[in-house]
Formats: C-alpha cells, sequence, structure tokens
C-alpha cells in the first residue's frame, strides 16, 4: 500500500507516520507538507533514511505540486495537513480558509482524478460548536463551528462529504477530540504549560478556567485512523475520543504539582473570543463497529507526556524562536 500523508510533519501526522511504519511494515509512506512554523522534520529524523518513507516539501493548495505528487501512483490518502490553532485563526482567519477549506478541494480533486481507494479527512470536534452542561457529541450533531478554525475545518469536511455524495469518492471523516503526547507545538494548551512552567513564566488561563476539553494520547488517535483506513465504510464519519472530560484548570493545576511547580504561576487573562465552553465525544459508532479502544488513560499519558518534554528540551527550546516568537508577542504581548 502507497499511503500519502498530508501534514505528517506536524504534531499529529508524524505521530500517525512513525506509528504507520511501525505497525505495517510492507506500507510505503509518502508525507506532503509545506513546513509552516508547525512543521518540523526533525520530529522523523528516525524514519528519514528508511527506504519506506519518501518527504515532499509542497503546499496542498498548489493544483501543480499535488498533481506531481498524486501522478506517481497512491492508494491511501490521509489529509492532517492544516493550519490548526484557534487562538491564530481569530488574529489571521485567511490562511485558515486557503489550507482548510481550498487545500482539500484541491486534494480532493487529486484524489477523484488518480482514484486513490480512500480518502480520509482528519477533522475535529471543534466542527460541532460547543456543548451545555449535558450530552455528548455524536456523528449526527448539526455543524456548527464557531471560530475561524473550526469553521473552515467544518467547510473542508462539506467538501469531502460533497465529493462522496457528488462523484463517489471512497471517504471517510474522522473527528476526533483534543489530542496530547510527544510533539505537540508549545502553542497548545499542555506543552505551553509545561514550556512556561519550566521557565518559571505565567501560565495563561483563558477566562473562568472552567472550559472542557475531552483530551486523548496521540497514539490513540492514530490507532483509529489506522482502523478508519482498513474497515471505515466509504462515505461514514467517525467520532474519535476516550471519554475523558477535564476542565483546562485541572489539566494546568494537575501538570504543575507533576511538575513540583507552584500554582502561583497561574494567571488567569482575558477569555479567548467566542471561547467554545465545553467538547464530548460519543466514541460509541467507532468502538462498537470497528471495534475501537484507547490503549492510554490519561493519568498515564500525561505522565510519559511530561517526561518527553523534559527529556527533549532541546526540542521545543529550538522551535521556540524566530516566527514563534512574533506570534507569542501578538497573542500574549498586548496583555
Ligand atoms: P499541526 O499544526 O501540528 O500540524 C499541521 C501540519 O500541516 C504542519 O506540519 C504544517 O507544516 C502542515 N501544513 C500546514 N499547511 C499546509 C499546506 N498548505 N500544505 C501542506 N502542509 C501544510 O496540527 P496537528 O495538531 O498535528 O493537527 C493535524 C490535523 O488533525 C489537523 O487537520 C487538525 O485539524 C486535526 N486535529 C487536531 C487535533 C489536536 O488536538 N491537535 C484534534 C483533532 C483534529
Ligand atoms: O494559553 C492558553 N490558555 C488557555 O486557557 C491556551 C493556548 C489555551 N487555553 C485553553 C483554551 C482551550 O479551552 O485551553 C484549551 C485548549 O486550548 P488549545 O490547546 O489551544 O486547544 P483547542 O482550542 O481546544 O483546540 C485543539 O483541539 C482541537 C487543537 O488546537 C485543534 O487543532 C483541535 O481541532
Amino acid at each position: 500500500m502507497k499511503l500519502l500523508v498530508t501534514g505528517g510533519a506536524g504534531f499529529i501526522g508524524s505521530n500517525f507516520v512513525l506509528y504507520m511504519l511501525r505497525e505495517h511494515p510492507s506500507y510505503e509512506i509518502i508525507n506532503v507538507d509545506a513546513l509552516t512554523y508547525a512543521g518540523n522534520l526533525e520530529n522523523l529524523h528516525t524514519v528519514e533514511s528508511n527506504p519506506r518513507y519518501t518527504f515532499i516539501k509542497a503546499d496542498i493548495a498548489d493544483v501543480q505540486q499535488m498533481e506531481a505528487v498524486f501522478s506517481q501512483g497512491i492508494d491511501v490518502v490521509v489529509n492532517f495537513a492544516a493550519e490548526s490553532h484557534v487562538d491564530r485563526s481569530i488574529l489571521s482567519p485567511d490562511i485558515f480558509v486557503r489550507t482548510n477549506v481550498m487545500g482539500t478541494q484541491v486534494l480532493l480533486d487529486a484524489a477523484k482524478k488518480y482514484q486513490v481507494t480512500k480518502f480520509v479527512q482528519v477533522s475535529t470536534d471543534e466542527v460541532y460548536g460547543s456543548l451545555g452542561a449535558t450530552g455528548l457529541f455524536t456523528e449526527d450533531t448539526p455543524l456548527m463551528p464557531n471560530s475561524p478554525y473550526s469553521a473552515s475545518k467544518a467547510g473542508g469536511d462539506l467538501l469531502v462529504r460533497a465529493y462522496h455524495e457528488t462523484f463517489g469518492l471512497p471517504v471517510n471523516i474522522t473527528r476526533c477530540s483534543n489530542n496530547y503526547g510527544p510533539f505537540q507545538f508549545p502553542e497548545k494548551l499542555i506543552p505551553l504549560i509545561i514550556s512556561r512552567a519550566l521557565n518559571d513564566e505565567a501560565i495563561p488561563v483563558y477566562g473562568d478556567g472552567l472550559n472542557i476539553r475531552d483530551w486523548l494520547y496521540v497514539e490513540d488517535h492514530c490507532s483509529a485512523i489506522d482502523l478508519v483506513i482498513h474497515n471505515g465504510q466509504s462515505g461514514e464519519v467517525y467520532n474519535i475520543g476516550g471519554n475523558n472530560e477535564r476542565t483546562n484548570i485541572y489539566i494546568v493545576e494537575s501538570v504543575l504539582e507533576q511538575l513540583g511547580k507552584p500554582a502561583s504561576l497561574i494567571q488567569y487573562v482575558q477569555d479567548r473570543l467566542g471561547h467554545d465552553r465545553r467538547y464530548g465525544i460519543d466514541p460509541t459508532k467507532i468502538r462498537t463497529e470497528l471495534g475501537w479502544q484507547p490503549a492510554h488513560n490519561f493519568e498515564t499519558g500525561i505522565k510519559e507526556t511530561i517526561e518527553w518534554y523534559l527529556k527533549h528540551q532541546d526540542w521545543w527550546t529550538r522551535i521556540q524562536s524566530g516566527t514563534y516568537q512574533d506570534y507569542v508577542q501578538l497573542q500574549y504581548g498586548k496583555r
């Protein structure tokens, strides 16, 4: 099988490339990534000389570049490539529409032209909007995205659905909850807490800190996508989540405690605009239809994650420079 992974130099994509090379010793993987600020080939240095792995620097929204990639012969596409950070989408929505909507459409056209056997769109629970105190997102929950990021992901999802309905393209859409684990860019909550706490910097908690996210260890997301590639019914959506809802303040306090850092580092700041209150995934469909089970619980997953960031301080200190600093200035400098 020749697998095209887009966005494979990012957080989940790089974990997925490593996972698939390990789990499927006969698969060939082509990783296409534009190497934006979030793409980091260092994540994949252990496989760069693996003959079953190829990296191509290319933009999913560039028709000619995608033509060159697909004409090599691709069986399955897994589309991770995206602008992924909600706060950045509030500052600059345009690039989110370009990559997450237009890029997805360019990939779909190429997948249709070259008749891939499966197109998996890696989406997010954020397309469903925000939950009240009760209830969970199912695959039938209406799409009600609230941020430019989630609206652009929903736009991509709707195009994937339309290419299935109109052209019969074999597709699946996965909608996963918040991931954590190795290689996550330190703009996202958990690595942000770890990296700032280790430098004794204040941890910005948006609003009252009581927003709820449903956390899943990244490798459990990878195993779910692996199952969807092989056993997902064409045209179906699969929600992915480990029934692990936590308030943000719980996450901050418990990570600080495990690092031996004081709660006095916590600094409540102005809330995120349009901040979704609660996400919670109902994973019944993927569990019952595809037999998926997460292998990590939150307590062991977060412990391993903290250990990974402690062991790899050089990884995140190197990327906390340059354009990342410009963003940090924009995002936090005004406070
Ligand atoms: P990330 O920001 O860490 O990685 C995104 C990758 O895409 C980067 O390597 C970047 O260089 C690449 N990329 C961006 N624009 C591109 C373009 N135009 N062409 C080619 N490559 C491009 O993101 P992530 O957290 O790994 O998320 C991966 C996917 O999973 C995204 O589609 C995201 O919406 C989805 N998702 C993420 C989470 C989460 O918690 N992180 C949860 C559910 C779904
Ligand atoms: O400094 C912060 N302080 C804070 O309180 C940051 C960066 C975040 N937060 C809050 C906002 C959210 O309620 O923590 C929560 C998690 O924030 P993020 O790590 O930015 O993740 P989120 O906005 O939930 O989105 C993530 O999960 C779903 C990914 O970034 C998305 O790509 C994915 O689709």
